[in-house]
């Protein structure tokens, strides 16, 4: 016996992904909604072998159905999370919405699946942002052995984390370069994507950091450890898909960049690459459709008593979004909502 899940925004990037997933992974699906809002409705979208057709978020009745994942912005969520809530059905939400609501568990499998208790509170489950979900899997079986004190981060981050648009930006503003005429002014970015580097990342905050580099702070602190400092600088980067993060980390304890890389290889969701060579490394290329986040140019930093240098690679819409849902789905089945 399995669940009767809902996908809500279904024909989106991450919406399609999340069912991807499900099929991908076996997730016991009795029955499948996709919703999505009332001018997509009737979208036929893949789910495994099978075809289903989007119904309208606007009148769905979520009243039976065990599990939504939520892959919409955070106002559609205000509207339409609290309602499956109030039906009994469990969300696991992608926005931002509940992530900082200490009601709400905010879970990454690899690192926290005990909190998922804290579902009960509210019957919502928050999914963290992109850039921090592949770090903290990074971190989490380091920090297990010598306690990290402070991280400093800079990401480089694809332009499918802004969306279909910032796809479609990324790929007409790079067309129009070669032809006189169809130039691409910025739109969904702020400056020019294409064979550029923009170091921003959602609205500029009164520090001078903006949004994106906050909630790589404030999640790691409630999903990894509250003690743990961090600072980041968030760069949008013209890579369609696929975010990447040079770490340096500082610890309590020494940890020597053997032991660090023996203890990455064994940890879970995490694929070591790291040959000192050419090409004995990871790119965001080669991560994309993989579940896996990916760990190279592990190493000594010797500035600082105990500090290790990392370069860490995900598929941003996998495991920095659809795959930690349904990873947090099948704990929620597997502990809380058990059936048959
Ligand atoms: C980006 N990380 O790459 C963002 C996208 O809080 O879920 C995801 C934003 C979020 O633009």
């Amino acid at each position: 016996m399995g669940y009767r899940v809902v996908v809500v925004g279904a024909t989106g990037n991450v919406g399609r992904e999340m069912l991807n997933i499900l099929a991908e992974r076996e997730f016991p699906v009795d029955e499948i909604a996709a919703l999505a809002s009332r001018k997509s409705m009737g979208t036929e979208i893949s789910f495994g072998d099978k075809t289903v057709k989007t119904k309208d978020l606007d009148n769905f009745d979520f009243t039976g159905w065990d599990i939504a994942l939520f892959a919409v912005g955070s106002e559609a969520t205000k509207i339409y999370a609290p309602k499956a809530a109030a039906s009994g059905c469990v969300v696991i939400d992608n926005s931002s919405l509940y992530r900082y609501d200490p009601a709400v568990p905010l879970i990454v499998p690899e690192v926290n699946a005990d909190a998922i208790e804290g579902y009960k509170n509210k019957m919502i489950i928050a999914n963290p942002n992109c850039s921090t979900a592949q770090m903290v899997v990074a971190l989490k079986p380091l920090h297990d052995r010598a306690r990290i004190k402070r991280v400093v981060v800079s990401t480089y981050q694809s332009v499918s984390g802004a969306g279909k648009e910032g796809i479609d930006e990324l790929w007409d503003q790079t067309k129009g370069l070669y032809v006189p005429g169809q130039e691409v002014a910025p739109s969904k970015f702020t400056k020019q994507i294409a064979f550029n580097v923009i170091p921003h990342i959602d609205v500029f905050l009164d520090d001078g950091s903006t949004k994106e580099e906050w909630k790589m702070v404030a999640e790691t602190k409630k999903i990894l450890d509250k003690s743990i400092k961090v600072t980041a600088t968030c760069v949008r980067v013209p890579v369609f898909v696929g975010h990447s993060e040079s770490i340096n980390i500082e610890f309590e304890d020494f940890l020597d960049e053997h032991e660090a890389r023996d203890i990455l290889r064994e940890a879970p969701g995490v694929m070591v690459i790291d040959k000192r060579e050419n090409g004995g490394y990871i790119t965001p290329v080669e991560c994309v459709g993989d579940y896996a986040t990916y760990i190279s140019r592990i190493r000594q930093d010797s500035t600082v008593d105990n500090g290790i240098n990392l370069w860490c690679v995900s598929d941003n819409l996998r495991k920095g979004a659809a795959l930690n849902a349904v990873q947090i789905a099948e704990v929620l089945g597997n502990r809380c909502l058990k059936k048959g």
